[in-house]
């Protein structure tokens, strides 16, 4: 198997946690989003998408999307699970991380690629180009606004994003908030459970990844 990353990246960062707390290691291989290398005909020819985070397993096959490279490999090792341990928590985890992957993700990408000058025509990751839109920069902020609120009240009544089990929900928070600090948002300072919570998860090894 090889996992393609980008170190600087934050949605590769995600798995790269993921496979943290699970003690896995596979071969890994950088690409210089920076320069542009995604649009190489190399990697096109195993990602047409031009994105990272990419697992491409040893028949050849391509698992692209952060969500499914983690699926898999939490069949493959299903040690310390991630995803769930059982049907509920499973359903409750796949929610929570959907909800964060387009409040949270989502609209860091929209509020970072719509405002930076590096991306002028980049608005979106993939092949194709697509202007800058500069009130959906100020949107993404004000989603970023919200979606910390809502998890300062969330987590006033819980551990972690889903109850006191750590999940790849609280991976993707995690990724989240140290993205947002890429368009200058960072926890209110009267946010202390989100902050509490944020000091919990970041101190794990795993977040080091
Ligand atoms: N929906 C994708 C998102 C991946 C993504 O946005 N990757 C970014 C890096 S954070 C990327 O490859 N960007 C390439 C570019 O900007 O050209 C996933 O879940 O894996």
């Amino acid at each position: 198997m090889k996992f393609y990353d980008c170190t600087t990246a934050p949605s590769p960062r995600r798995v790269r946690i993921f496979m943290a707390e699970k003690g896995i290691e596979i071969d890994t291989v950088q690409i210089d989003l920076a320069n542009g290398e995604q649009f190489s005909e190399e990697f096109k020819a195993i990602n047409p998408l031009c994105e990272v985070p990419l697992l491409v397993l040893e028949d050849g096959t391509s698992i692209s999307q952060i969500s499914a490279i983690c699926r898999y490999l939490e069949e493959i090792y299903p040690d310390n699970p991630l995803l769930g341990r059982t049907p509920v928590e499973r359903a409750v985890v796949e929610s929570s991380n959907q909800q964060l992957q387009m409040n949270g993700f989502a609209a860091g990408a929209e509020a970072f690629r719509n405002a930076t000058p590096g991306f002028k025509n980049r608005a979106m990751p993939g092949p194709h180009n697509y202007s800058q839109i500069p009130e959906l920069a100020e949107r993404g902020q004000q989603r970023l606004d919200n979606l910390f609120s809502d998890l300062e009240a969330h987590l006033a009544n819980s551990q972690y994003i889903v109850g006191d089990y750590y999940s790849i929900a609280d991976i993707s928070a995690l990724c989240v908030v140290d993205f947002a600090k890429w368009v200058k948002k960072r926890i209110p300072e009267d946010y202390s459970n989100l902050q509490r919570w944020y000091d919990q998860v970041s101190s794990r090894p795993s977040a080091k990844a």
